[in-house]
């Protein structure tokens, strides 16, 4: 198939039955829904079957930039382990795996239609008083499960050799940790925020700590890691939460993970408060935040003292200390990635879309200086109070504006 190829819902139809999803004699309807960066993704539904599904086909190249930018299909075969192993251990906060053919390089999984993107409905101030809980819970299983600390060494050791997800890493690695840096070509710069993004350039402390921050996503092994843990890769509803799109995993440090996710409900936040809309909803972000760390960190402290595989070495001091660079970590990726979504290749609709431009200056104005502020402190942090306190400080600013 040439690689220019563009994939119709008919052809993800034909997919599916050479799978064996559906029987040649349902007939198939459906549309694309993906609005990611890399792939198609196709909804079907069968009218005999009754059933639907969702088809995520990679191809040969990242979507959103073209043929100039060539990609191997790997990408659905590391989607499809990562699915696997979530859910062995957070079952209820993954989508159903149903089938993977890795000569076409296609998923297919659960139709999760009755979530909604997180992002989407954040933006329209709506809560989701069990969403911290759930996450939390998806984190600390899936660190926990995949790290050393479970014990599981040789597991660990097969599965990361298996996953170690080269190109998509080189992806991150770019667009979070070198272009929002300097003046690359990826970048999309409003021209009102020139001024302080080229402060940003000169301040060389950032950079040292950017640095720092990069070569231990490429070297720290600690866990199978999401990889893309924005509030576009989770679906919610009042009850559920599910965590889509794991093509992004490796093993990498476990504070990335966390950190992005607390990075998109800050954006999230200085959007809301720049639009001056809700209190309430802030505060909602900002306990979400808080909890999702706090319940994470007692779920994996508990799960380690029950595995009590690092005996002799499992005191009370580790754990403090473990966990306290867990948070370190996610405090410095939490920073580069507010950078990322403010200047970068791959921006968010909490800022993008808001209006009128003197609004949105301040939001994304707040987003970089907040930035900075996480990256620049993360080696010495010591708890979530400080990580919030952060943000706090540029909401009052935005708040004055
Ligand atoms: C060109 S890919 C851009 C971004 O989309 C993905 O969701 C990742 O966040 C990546 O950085
Ligand atoms: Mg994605």
């Amino acid at each position: 198939m040439a690689s220019d190829k563009v994939w119709t819902v008919e052809d993800a139809g034909v997919l599916l039955k050479r799978m064996g999803v559906y029987g040649a004699e349902d007939s198939l309807a459906g549309e694309e829904i993906g609005d990611g960066n890399l792939n198609y993704v196709f909804r079907l539904s069968g009218k005999e079957s009754g059933r639907s599904v969702i088809i995520k086909k990679a191809v040969p190249f990242l979507r959103v930039v073209g043929d100039s930018w060539p990609l191997t299909e790997e990408r659905a075969s590391i989607e499809a382990q990562a699915l696997e192993f979530q859910a062995r251990v957070a079952p209820e906060h993954v989508p159903a795996l149903y089938a993977y053919s890795p000569d076409d390089h296609a998923i297919v999984m659960e139709d999760l239609s009755r979530l909604k993107v997180m992002r989407g409905v954040l933006n329209e101030g709506r809560q989701f008083p069990k969403f911290a809980g759930h996450v939390a819970h998806f984190l600390a299983q899936t660190l926990f499960w995949s790290s050393d600390r479970s014990g599981h060494i040789e597991d660990k050791k097969r599965r990361a050799a298996e996953m170690t997800n080269p190109e998509l890493c080189r992806i991150t690695e770019a667009l979070i940790f070198t272009d929002p840096f300097y003046n690359a070509q990826t970048n999309r710069i409003e021209g009102y925020l020139g001024e302080a993004v080229e402060a940003l350039w000169r301040d060389s402390h950032v950079l040292e700590r950017v640095f720092f921050l990069k070569d231990r996503f490429m070297t720290a092994g600690q866990a199978l890691v999401h990889g893309d843990l924005h509030t576009g890769s989770i679906m919610v509803g009042a009850e559920e939460t599910r965590v889509i799109d794991p093509e992004f995993a490796f093993y990498g440090p476990m504070g990335f993970d966390i950190g992005l996710l607390l990075a998109n409900l800050f954006l999230n936040m200085l959007g809301h408060a720049a639009r001056k809309t809700s209190k309430a909803h802030i505060e909602y972000l900002r306990r979400t935040a808080q909890t999702v760390w706090v319940q994470f960190a007692g779920e994996f402290a508990a799960l380690w003292r029950e595995t009590s595989y690092d005996g002799i070495f499992h005191t009370s001091e580790i754990e403090r200390t473990y966990l306290r660079g867990v948070l370190r970590d996610a405090r410095g990726y939490a920073g580069c990635e507010m950078i990322r979504r403010t200047i970068g290749l791959a921006q968010v609709s909490d800022l993008t879309l808001i209006e009128p431009e003197g609004s949105r200056r301040n939001a994304q104005e707040a987003a970089l200086g907040a930035g900075r502020d996480l990256i620049k402190g993360y080696e010495t942090n010591e708890d979530i109070d400080s990580v919030l306190a952060v943000v706090d400080r540029w909401m009052t600013d935005i708040e004055r504006w």
